[in-house]
């Protein structure tokens, strides 16, 4: 369906439809005029580079990272060193002062935070970075603004133009309605779906903080006027735009108002605006529920959404492996087809910037003799740390002492162990939480997909507990994960002898070898092997590459006869210690979280 028969279906046939139509291709015409030359010449390509093994990419934000842009301007060379070929910027658009929810209350779209430079150095930086092949991913906040933003001033203004830009009524019978249905996304720090303001005697609707408004998609102008910002902002040269919190952007008193069938319209109109005006640019969908309700956002066929995903499921379940030495839940999950189109891909990743919630396939779990609930309470319990014997240290996110539920929160490493053997001064467990960190990066970096690193990670840095001190994120313990980045610590990134040294160099050759070989594009998907030992972890490219992942501490066996089946050859060769592996040995040794990628 062409644009204009998707935008009145979904507005409705009027006038006001009519006119909203207008004014949304004009924005669209202008957005095409103004996009630069060299960003044209980009645009025709297409944009599948995507789908490529060169794809690495890192996410940062710009203050804990470097403090400003002038300062990211000299760290470039650190994340070409490392290899990595995209930089997801964390919400760096301006933002209200005080607490901003890290800058997920933007208060306008068309400027960048003033702490962090201006939207002439982000041009800039988008450029210098283009020089070193690296290409720049932003955060893009469409279900809601600060309420500081001008839309919501001029709405409230009595501004015709704003009008009903937000969801907020005069009454509280709707938002009643709506309470019945809906879940409570900061139950603690931000309880409740809606706050009244009795200056302005209105109840408006807030799911996240109550300084984040959330936006009206039932009224056109709401669209328009984020597409507007969208197109302005690919006009500056950003290839991906991470659509934030888009399972939340319909609301319809009486649901629970998530993954509604009018976000996926929304957002398949953006795509289509998008591929006419500036073709080169991607979509990166946040959507972190279910499993089979994340694949809807890459759309279908015709109606394409986002280009890439974040693969929340291989991250709970990698650290669900870890904590449990027990691969099958992950093997099974992975193995089940959610029918993902041909050309979506996920993002891989260990860690970010929120906390982990533990989403699993509860089917699956029950089958191997789990009951899903007390496993939820181990997987809470051993990333915090109180669970006897565990190596993690991190805490608890939203924990609801009525029903002991909670996510978690805590840097990779200190997740991996690291912390724990720091403080303990053990040098064993801190030889094994290296292991570990470096092991799940394998996985990450050899799954099909484009690998995803935490800032910081990469030389293993430890919680900052010091965000407590800090009066807008005390509450908040995704700041444990938040920290500044360590750059005494980074200057010992190519020292063996240190811990930086070991995850660094490991992680830049496995970088390295994945950016030299076809069978880490896209084009080869991994699909998950029985290898019949519980803890080691395996999956093919099409019969071409073969990873093994030992998720235990101990030594363990894979009987090889169990991969002759898809035809590997006798010999293989592990492509990151040029080790070879016969499988005519009958069995394949793996040392304590060992990890091979043969060929
Ligand atoms: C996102 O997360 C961001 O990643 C958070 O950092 C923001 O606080 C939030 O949006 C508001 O802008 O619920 O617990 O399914 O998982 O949008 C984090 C999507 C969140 C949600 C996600 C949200």
């Amino acid at each position: 369906m062409d644009l204009k028969n998707s935008y009145y279906e979904f507005y409705g046939n009027s006038d006001m439809t009519g006119l909203r139509y207008e004014q949304l291709r004009k924005i669209m015409e202008e957005a095409g005029e103004k996009r630069p030359a060299a960003l044209k010449k980009a645009d025709e390509a297409g944009n599948d580079w995507y789908q490529s093994e060169k794809m690495i990419g890192m996410m940062l934000y710009v203050d804990r990272f470097s403090n400003d842009l002038a300062g990211f301007e000299e760290r470039i060379d650190y994340l070409a060193e490392l290899g990595v070929t995209y930089v997801h910027f964390m919400p760096l658009l301006k933002s209200r002062e005080g607490n901003n929810d890290g800058g997920y209350a933007v208060s306008d779209y068309l400027m960048v935070e003033d702490k962090l430079g201006t939207m002439k150095q982000l041009e800039r930086v988008i450029g210098l970075l283009k020089e070193k092949g690296i290409r720049t991913c932003i955060d893009f906040v469409l279900n809601h603004t600060a309420k500081e933003h001008i839309w919501a001033r001029k709405c409230l203004s009595g501004d015709p133009d704003y009008a009903d830009m937000y969801v907020m009524f005069q009454e509280d019978t709707i938002p009643k309605e709506y309470e019945k249905a809906l879940t409570e996304i900061f139950p603690g720090v931000a309880p409740g779906n809606f706050t009244y303001y009795p200056d302005i005697q209105k109840y408006v609707m807030t799911r996240f903080y109550e300084f984040q408004w959330d936006l009206n998609y039932k009224n056109p102008q709401v669209f328009n006027k984020i597409v507007e910002a969208l197109l302005a902002l690919a006009n500056k040269g950003v290839d991906i735009f991470r659509l934030d919190a888009i399972p939340y952007m319909w609301k319809e008193p009486g649901t629970i108002s998530m993954n509604m069938p009018q976000a996926h319209k929304l957002i398949a109109m953006m795509y289509q605006i998008v591929k006419e005006v500036c073709p080169s640019v991607i979509f990166l969908g946040e959507a972190i529920v279910e499993p089979f309700e994340i694949v809807k956002y890459f759309g279908s066929g015709e109606r394409k959404e986002c280009n890439v995903m974040y693969n929340a499921s291989l991250m709970v379940l990698l650290w669900n492996s870890l904590a449990s030495r027990d691969v099958r839940l992950m093997t099974r999950s992975l193995a089940k087809d959610y029918g993902i189109p041909s050309d979506g891909l996920w993002i891989n990743y260990i860690r970010c910037h929120d906390d982990i919630g533990w989403g699993f396939e509860e089917d699956i779990l029950r089958e191997l003799g789990c009951d899903p609930k007390m496993h939820k309470q181990f997987m809470i319990q051993f990333m915090e740390g109180t669970f006897p014997g565990s190596f993690s240290t991190g805490e608890l996110y939203e924990f609801n002492p009525q029903t002991q539920d909670a996510r978690n929160s805590g840097t990779l490493a200190s997740m991996c162990g690291l912390e724990q053997a720091v403080n303990e001064k053990h040098l064993y467990k801190l030889e094994l939480a290296v292991k570990r960190i470096l092991l799940l990066h394998a996985v990450i970096i050899a799954y099909t997909g484009i690998p995803l690193l935490y800032s910081g990670d990469e030389i293993g840095q430890l919680n900052d507990w010091g965000y407590k001190e800090v009066k807008e994120h005390a509450a908040d313990s995704r700041w444990l994960h938040r920290g500044k980045m360590d750059w005494k610590a980074a200057e010992k990134r190519n020292d063996l002898s240190t811990v930086q040294g070991q995850i660094f160099v490991r992680l830049k050759h496995m970088i390295h070898i994945r950016k030299a070989n076809k069978y880490f594009s896209a084009c080869y998907k991994a699909i998950p092997v029985v290898t019949g030992n519980n803890a080691v972890f395996c999956f093919h490219k099409e019969d071409k590459m073969l990873v093994l992942a030992n998720f235990s501490e101990y030594e363990q066996w894979v009987d090889s006869q169990c991969f002759d089946w898809f035809g590997l050859p006798g010999e293989m060769k592990d492509l990151i210690t040029g080790r070879f592996v016969r499988s005519y040995d009958n069995r394949i040794q793996l040392g304590p979280y060992e990890y091979l990628w043969l060929v």
